[in-house]
């Protein structure tokens, strides 16, 4: 099973911000900036190549609940940046799909 899966489970910690019965929000365990949350979905979806139609409605979710996490936290005026990492290239490191939501100081312009 993989990480993020034995955190839905409970089977790992993690410092949660968010849950309900589609996602979960935690800290992001190597923080890159002041504000670094992680929001999965609890079904195990490994990569962005892998979301089909099914998913629509639950993408959709994941940003609404992006957006109430980032105005709980006190970051949605200042703003933030929300980033998925896929496979290799993407630097993606744990293969369920994640949304990094990034705040809490300026960020710059993206760096590749
Ligand atoms: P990515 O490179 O997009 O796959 O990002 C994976 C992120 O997951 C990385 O920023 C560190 C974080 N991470 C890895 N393992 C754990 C963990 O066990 N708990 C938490 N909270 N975060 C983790």
């Amino acid at each position: 099973m993989c990480v993020f899966c034995k955190i839905v489970k409970g089977e790992l910690p993690a410092k949660v911000v968010y849950e309900d019965d589609l996602v979960m929000a935690f800290h992001d365990i190597n923080p890159q900036a002041p504000v670094h949350i992680l929001v999965i979905p609890k079904e195990h979806i490994p990569t962005v190549n892998d979301l089909e139609e099914r998913h629509k409605e639950l993408i959709g979710h994941i940003f609404l609940v992006i957006k109430r996490i980032a105005k709980e936290l006190g970051i949605d005026e200042s703003g933030y940046r929300v980033l998925v990492n896929c496979n290799r290239d993407g630097g993606q490191e744990i293969y369920h799909i994640h949304f990094h939501l990034l705040g809490g100081k300026p960020l710059g312009p993206m760096v590749c």
